[in-house]
């Protein structure tokens, strides 16, 4: 029987991710845990308790009294939220990785970590259509070199010390359930906030900015397929390559302006825009397809109606 740590459980994945797993390995045996206090659905449903990631003591204590088998690290600062403070979000993004593959380390219950690595990790000088598994990786943003040298972490702790981590190049994630947590990525899930709620929506990247998205569904299947597979399948010990759909800001408006034809979009770009158009367009995912059987089951109208729907009724509960 498994006993499973999620760390950031009250995060845009964290919050899903926790429910999932609650589902397949009973409510009780799945233990929540974030800085802030969780989504109802989340505490109400299991264990969860406040923690601090950095409180490394805190951490090995609370994995020993609970024996816990497998760990969930979600925590961490995103790209966009991660520019505005670099050096606090490096500290963030590495200490707390490098203290959850220590603890795995030393304590031998712990069988298996799952962390999340980005495209991020990708920069301008990398091919951008269907990005390569293996390619040039020059981050530009402080958030991408931290994924980039949490990758090599992971690789190391894998041949190191034998630490069974797993992860996977998240692109964009897109959820109505909590909303998202500062990325670059963040306009393509506050543009059906913004149709359902006031029929516009001004975005802050340009009407052609392609990026890797996926739903949320989609990516905790993902997840969860990965932690299952055999360990002898797992053939990339840093992090695999995930893309799903690809769209830019414009083509997504025009989906919803399927379901919403008086919906406006206009766009004034900040900050944002180097680092998206730092990024890939387009993710080849092969390998994981391979290895473990990735697979995507929302495209781009399927996505936009499930998201339009969430949203409307999340509102109508809230009223
Ligand atoms: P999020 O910001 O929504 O959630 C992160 C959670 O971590 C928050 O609830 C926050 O309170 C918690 N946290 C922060 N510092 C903490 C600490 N010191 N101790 C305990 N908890 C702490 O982020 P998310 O979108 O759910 O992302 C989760 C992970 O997935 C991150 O590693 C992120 O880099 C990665 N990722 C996300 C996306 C995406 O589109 N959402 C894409 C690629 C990678
Ligand atoms: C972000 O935009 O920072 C995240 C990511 C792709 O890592 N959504």
């Amino acid at each position: 029987m498994e006993r499973i740590m999620v760390i950031g459980a009250a995060g845009q994945i964290g919050s899903e991710l926790t429910l999932a797993l609650r589902k397949l390995h009973g409510a009780e045996n799945v233990f929540a845990t974030d800085l802030k206090e969780a989504p109802p659905e989340v505490v109400g449903n299991g264990p969860f308790q406040v923690l601090d990631v950095m409180d490394d003591k805190r951490l090995i204590h609370f994995v020993i009294r609970h024996k816990i088998t497998q760990i969930y690290h979600l925590a961490a600062v995103l790209s966009g939220n991660a520019e505005k403070l670099p050096i606090q979000a490096w500290e963030i993004n590495m200490q707390s990785l490098l203290n959850i593959l220590d603890l795995a380390r030393e304590v031998e219950d712990i069988k298996k970590v799952f962390w999340p690595s980005s495209i991020a990790v990708f920069g301008g000088t990398t091919p951008h259509k269907n990005t390569p598994q293996l390619t040039v990786t020059e981050p530009s943003t402080v958030y991408g070199i931290s994924k980039l040298a949490g990758e090599r972490w992971c690789r190391y702790f894998y041949s190191r010390y034998g630490v069974d981590v797993r992860s996977i190049r998240y692109p964009g994630l897109i959820s109505y359930k909590t909303e998202a947590g500062g990325g670059t990525t963040d306009y393509a899930v506050e543009i059906f906030y913004e149709a359902v709620r006031n029929g516009k929506y001004e975005c802050f990247l340009k009407e052609d900015t392609a990026l890797p998205m996926m739903f949320m569904e989609d990516a905790i299947n993902a997840t969860i397929q990965l932690m299952e597979a055999p360990a002898e399948k797992i053939t990339i010990r840093s992090a695999y390559n995930m893309g799903g759909l690809s769209f830019t800001p414009a083509q997504l408006a025009e989906k919803i302006k399927k379901h919403e034809p008086d919906f406006k979009i206009t766009y004034k770009p900040d900050f944002r825009q180097p680092i998206a158009e730092s990024w890939p367009q387009s993710i080849d995912d092969s390998i994981a397809k391979k290895d473990w059987g990735l697979t995507v089951n929302y495209d781009l109208s399927k996505m936009t109606a499930a998201m339009l729907q969430g949203v409307r009724d999340k509102f109508s509960m809230n009223m």
